[in-house]
């Protein structure tokens, strides 16, 4: 008969469990000051995104308050949040964006 060590019993204990890393969606929130422009150039700057994409997530987040602009793990979506959030601030738009845990 096979027996296993304590060392692989450790390991074996471990990858039972294992979660798959958190993601997170990134959301711009509207308001009624910040330039439609201005979102536009944030969506392709931070996000990646081409101009006929970020302008309908503007768009969608004009006419129904919120938007996806992306999903990442943790650390790279606090990072996008900032990022917007201090472009918005050096040039003194209200822009609001937030993190949520996707499934939560
Ligand atoms: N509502 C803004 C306007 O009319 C445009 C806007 C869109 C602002 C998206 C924020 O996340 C935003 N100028």
């Amino acid at each position: 008969m096979v027996t296993k060590n304590q060392d692989q019993l450790l390991v074996d204990k471990q990858k039972n469990k294992a979660k798959p890393p958190s993601l997170f969606n990134v959301i711009l929130l509207n308001d009624d000051y910040t330039p439609m422009e201005f979102v536009i150039q944030v969506l392709q700057k931070f996000f990646s995104l081409d101009m006929e994409t970020a302008t309908r997530i503007m768009l969608k987040v004009h006419t129904e308050g919120r938007g996806i602009c992306g999903t990442y793990p943790r650390d790279l979506a606090a990072t996008k949040v900032k990022k917007v959030l201090d472009f918005a601030k050096q040039n003194q738009h209200p822009l609001q964006c937030v993190m949520e845990e996707i499934g939560s």
